[in-house]
């Protein structure tokens, strides 16, 4: 009974107020008439409305979070930093950047790996963990460029994504053997989209790591390289 409240055998719904109930219930259908016109444009808009993303502009600036929350979901990430290769990481890997960066605004904050003093081929292991397991899990990583004589960017997605968008600047697949990178010599301004790469995971998928190494040689010094990583997004509609 307690799940059917409304129902039409209630006495007090069975009177001679029914017939002003039949009268609401055409003038509902009256205006029912637009909203079914609406409708048929709601799918275009259905995708985005089931985007959850995190929100890195809620965090403070210059602080290293662990664990990232995708607001209203419940779905936590935790990001870890490993470096490899002899680099043993940066202390303001994973900190909290203003923009601008990867041709994204000012307002819009980033996370920042860095792989500052390291050689060529050593640098860092980044693992992202969800606390359930997600779909259609994307990022993009920003500013993947080539420094003449100091750093080039070189990215392999330890975890391969489902696909994968380049930016024109850049080349490979994601692979030890072909890692993406820039394909000329030159830096590439935090206000371009050039230097991006965006991953796409179909999943269902709990982790993800990719590993971020210096591709040019000889370099024992801070030569100030890094990427960025913008917020993480899945789809779900809750
Ligand atoms: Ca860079
Ligand atoms: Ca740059």
């Amino acid at each position: 009974m307690s799940e059917n409240p409304s129902s039409p055998v209630d006495p007090k719904f069975s009177t001679a107020d029914g017939v002003s109930s039949r009268r609401t219930v055409m003038r509902a259908a009256a205006w029912t008439v637009p909203v079914i016109a609406l409708a048929t444009a709601a799918p275009a808009q259905a995708a985005s409305r089931c985007v959850n993303k995190t929100n890195f502009n809620a965090l403070t600036t210059g602080t290293k979070p662990t664990q990232i929350s995708f607001p209203g979901t419940g779905v936590t990430a935790t990001l870890s930093y490993v470096g490899y290769g002899g680099f043993t990481g940066s202390s303001t890997n994973g900190a909290v950047q203003n923009g601008p960066q990867g041709g994204n605004p000012t307002t819009q904050k980033w996370i920042k790996f860095e792989d500052e003093t390291a050689q060529s081929g050593s640098g860092l292991d980044v693992k992202i963990v969800f606390s359930e397991p997600v779909l259609k899990l994307s990022f993009t990583l920003f500013d993947l460029d080539w420094a003449d004589g100091n750093h080039r960017d070189a990215v392999i997605a330890t975890t391969p994504p489902t696909s994968f968008n380049l930016a024109s600047a850049l080349q490979g697949n994601g692979t030890l053997n072909n890692p993406w990178r820039k394909t000329t010599v030159g830096e590439i301004p935090s206000t371009s989209l050039n230097g991006n790469v965006q991953l796409n995971y179909t999943g269902p998928i709990t982790e993800v790591s990719f590993r971020y190494f210096q591709d040019l040689p000889n370099l024992n010094r801070n030569h100030n390289q890094l990427i960025g990583l913008s917020d993480l997004a899945f789809e779900k509609c809750l």
